[in-house]
Order: C-alpha cells, then sequence, then structure tokens
C-alpha cells in the first residue's frame, strides 16, 4: 500500500556496524504477505516504525532504524544501532526485541533465537559476583559439582520440618538446601523463620561435618521492596546465597537483586520455572539459549539449563551449547548456530542440572555435560530413597565418588548400602 514503508528496513548491502546489536529470529510468514513485507515489519515494530508513514521523521531518527542484513524464507538477521537503546537495561532491550512483533498478524510465528552483544553493551553490566568461582570461595574446594537437593513435598513443610530436613540433608553430604520454585512465605512456612531455623541448623551441620553448608532461599516476592528485605536478611543470616524465580520474577527484579549481590557479595541461583512457557515451542517465542545468555550478563551466578534425560524437556545440542555459552570466556557457535560472543570482563557462570534425577543416573548426566563445573539438584531422587533423607543424601554423594574414582554405580554400591538400595528402587530409569 502507497502508505506502507516496511521495505525500507530491510537492506541485503547494510553491513551492521562493530557497535550494532544483532539479533537471530526465525519466522513463519502469512501466506498473503512477501517475505520482504514480514521481515520488514519486524524491523520497523521492533525499532522505530509503526504501520504507515509518519509525517514527522528527522535524519537523525532515521539513523535509528533497524535493518534486516540477512534473511531468507525462514530466518531473519536484523542489526539494531546501539543509541536505540537504554544502556545497561534488559527490560527495555526486551521491550523492543520481544515485544508487540511477537503478536502482529503478518506473522504465523516468531521465535527469537539469539543476539550478539558488542562490547559497548556489554561493559555497561558486571555479570556475576562470584560466577563459577563459588566452588572455590564458597565451598572452598577445588572442584564441583555442587550438590543440593530440594525437600519434596515440594510445598507443605512447616518451617520447624524444612530445617530439621536441611540438617539431615548438610549432615549427610548434600551442599545446598533449595527452596522449590513455589515455596516463598506461605503461612506454614513464613520465609523470615524459615531463613532463622536454616541458619541454626546450618551452623550445626558445618560444626559437625568441617564443611561449608549453603542454602538457597527463594526471595521472589510481590515487590521491590519486599525482595531487597529478604536478600538483606539471608546476608544477615551469614549465607552466601539467594534464589530468584527469573522469569515469574521479571527483569527490572533480576537486575535489582544483581545489584544487590554485588552489594552483599553474595552469589545467585537461578530457577527459571515458567520458561517453558515461551522457549519450549521451536516455532514460537525465544530459545533458553538466549534467556541463559541475559542470565549470565545480568549477573545470576547459576542457572537451570536442563538434564537431556530427566524429566523436563531439553535438547543435547542446545543444553551443550548453554554450557559452553556460560562456561567460556569467548563463546564460539558450533556450526554457526548462534552467534559467537566475547564476555570481556563477565566471569563464566554454573549451569544447573535438574529435574528428575537420581543416583542411578547422575554419572550419564555428568558424562553428558563432561564438566565437574555444574550444580546437580536431585529433589525426588534424595527425598525418595527407600532407606529415609539422611540414606538418600549419601547415595548421592556415592554416586558422584564413584563416578570421579572410575567405579562403576554397582561395583561402588558393594560398599554402600544406601546407593545399592537406590539402585533397587530406581534403578538407571530416565523418568517422563
Ligand atoms: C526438580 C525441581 C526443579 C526442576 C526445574 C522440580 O525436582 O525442583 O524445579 O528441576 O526444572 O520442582 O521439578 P526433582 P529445570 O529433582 O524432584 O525432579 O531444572 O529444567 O528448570
Ligand atoms: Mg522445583
Amino acid at each position: 500500500m502507497g502508505f506502507e514503508w516496511y521495505k525500507e528496513f530491510v537492506d541485503k548491502d547494510y553491513k551492521p556496524k562493530k557497535t550494532d546489536i544483532l539479533v537471530h529470529f526465525t519466522y513463519e510468514k502469512v501466506d498473503e504477505l512477501t517475505v520482504e513485507d514480514a521481515i520488514g515489519r519486524i524491523a520497523s515494530e521492533s525499532s522505530i516504525g509503526t504501520w504507515t508513514t509518519l509525517t514527522l521523521l528527522s535524519k537523525r531518527i532515521r539513523k535509528m532504524m533497524a535493518k534486516v542484513y540477512s534473511y531468507d524464507e525462514k530466518n531473519a538477521y536484523i542489526a539494531y544501532p546501539l543509541e536505540l537503546w537504554e544502556k545497561g537495561s534488559i527490560p527495555n532491550l526486551l521491550s523492543g526485541i520481544a515485544g508487540n512483533i511477537f503478536g502482529m498478524k503478518a506473522l504465523k510465528n516468531l521465535r527469537l533465537i539469539d543476539t550478539h552483544f558488542p562490547k559497548e553493551y556489554v561493559k555497561e553490566f558486571k555479570g556475576p559476583c562470584y560466577g563459577i568461582d563459588v566452588i572455590k570461595k564458597i565451598f572452598k574446594r577445588d572442584r564441583g559439582p555442587v550438590t543440593a537437593t530440594v525437600p519434596k513435598p515440594k510445598i507443605g513443610f512447616t518451617s520447624e520440618e524444612h530445617a530439621k530436613i536441611a540438617f539431615d540433608l548438610w549432615e549427610y553430604g548434600i551442599d545446598c538446601v533449595k527452596d522449590d520454585e513455589n515455596l516463598a512465605s506461605q503461612a506454614f512456612n513464613k520465609f523470615d523463620r524459615r531463613v532463622k531455623l536454616l541458619a541454626k541448623m546450618r551452623d550445626k551441620a558445618e560444626k559437625i561435618t568441617g564443611e561449608v553448608k549453603e542454602a538457597f532461599i527463594n526471595v521472589t516476592a510481590p515487590n521491590l521492596y519486599e525482595l531487597e528485605r529478604r536478600i538483606e536478611l539471608i546476608h544477615d543470616y551469614g549465607f552466601k546465597y539467594f534464589m530468584i524465580d527469573i522469569v515469574i520474577s521479571g527483569f527490572t527484579a533480576l537486575q535489582t537483586a544483581a545489584f544487590l549481590a554485588h552489594e552483599y557479595k553474595m552469589a545467585i541461583h537461578g530457577h527459571r520455572a515458567m520458561h517453558a512457557m515461551f522457549t519450549r515451542n521451536h516455532l514460537h517465542g525465544m530459545s533458553m539459549f538466549f534467556l541463559a545468555k541475559l542470565c549470565r550478563l545480568i549477573g545470576i551466578d547459576q542457572i537451570h539449563t536442563g538434564t537431556v534425560i530427566g524429566k523436563l524437556e531439553g535438547k543435547i545440542d542446545e543444553i551443550l551449547a548453554m554450557r559452553d555459552l556460560l562456561l567460556s570466556k569467548e563463546f564460539v557457535s558450533p556450526n554457526n548456530q548462534y552467534f559467537n560472543q566475547k564476555w570481556f570482563d563477565i566471569k563464566p557462570i554454573l549451569p544447573v542440572v535438574s529435574g528428575g534425577l537420581h543416583p542411578g543416573i547422575l554419572p550419564d548426566v555428568m558424562k553428558i555435560y563432561e564438566t565437574d563445573n555444574l550444580v546437580l539438584q536431585v529433589g525426588g531422587g534424595v527425598m525418595g530413597h527407600p532407606m529415609g533423607v539422611k540414606a538418600g543424601a549419601k547415595a548421592v554423594k556415592d554416586a558422584i565418588i564413584a563416578y570421579h574414582d572410575g567405579y562403576t554405580l554397582e561395583e561402588y554400591a558393594k560398599k554402600s548400602k544406601e546407593l545399592a538400595e537406590a539402585l533397587k528402587k530406581w534403578g538407571y530409569t530416565k523418568p517422563v
């Protein structure tokens, strides 16, 4: 139509500037539009444009137009001038590249696969306080994995029951006791009481074991004031970590939490509940790979990345790419599936492997990830042990020792009745 200018946002001759933010989308257009009509709408609506030509459009503003610089019938690569964005604000970035465009009638599907952040953008972020250094700086160990358990049933224990379970887990070898994603400050387990009692049990367990014991206590809160108060309370009781539901809390809360983590010198455990609403449909939404990239940039110290063989979905090639994205100083994409990404001063962070794990499949998961720079979270696989919680904790610890020392689980089970009983109940099943 005469009043449309979408095609002005498409320019195969445009050479992205070093300072542009690059975004890779996959898309499925409606039949009645051409490819250029469809991808021009993505670049227009996510930068300076709208559905019609405009009477006020200065040369200066024109320079902020996003440009589709490479495309085919499924992929669109778009360059965004850096001045389009408020520096240091992920909410602002997402309001453009993850905003209105996902609702456009011109598209049947749209998926944000990855971004490339230039140095000028990356340097506005501090990244995590510790990153992978949690292993040596918090747990005083030279190798991982860090182990964690969520008391299950995931919701329902009183603060007293929760703290008692935590003590048993810590005493028998688990490093961290993790709140579940939907535990906050329910009437039966109020936040402040849980923190106080966990701190008491932690001190007792550290005294008995001589090991550092930690907790991932969930600070996800109804408002930022309460979020800050919860982080401060956890800090005041001597914990070095706190946990936050990264998607449910939203990116303003996440960047607030990251700011406070630096203030209090704390590590953040990022739980990704709700991500599957927009990551798992590979035609629409955004990739978990991109969400993981945002987490490292914002300053989360460890983020759930999936198990491949556990109860929740996640493709092995994306999971291994995320492992490399999170652990590397400079990410080089396998077969150009993603952008290469330099991290400059942003520390590497730990993948968290969780969901349907039990002692029988821990070696498999450690083989898949091929690194000890991991957090292994085993909830039901400890809390369902036939000999009880303490035995469940010890079975997890023994399975990791067996793997590290080169024994099969059957061999090691000969000297660990806890591991033997776990194998008897769950064998090597991969839960769905
Ligand atoms: C695992 C878990 C975690 C999931 C999150 C759960 O419990 O506590 O929230 O692992 O999934 O509630 O399911 P189990 P992901 O160990 O008992 O399975 O790690 O994929 O984000
Ligand atoms: Mg959970």
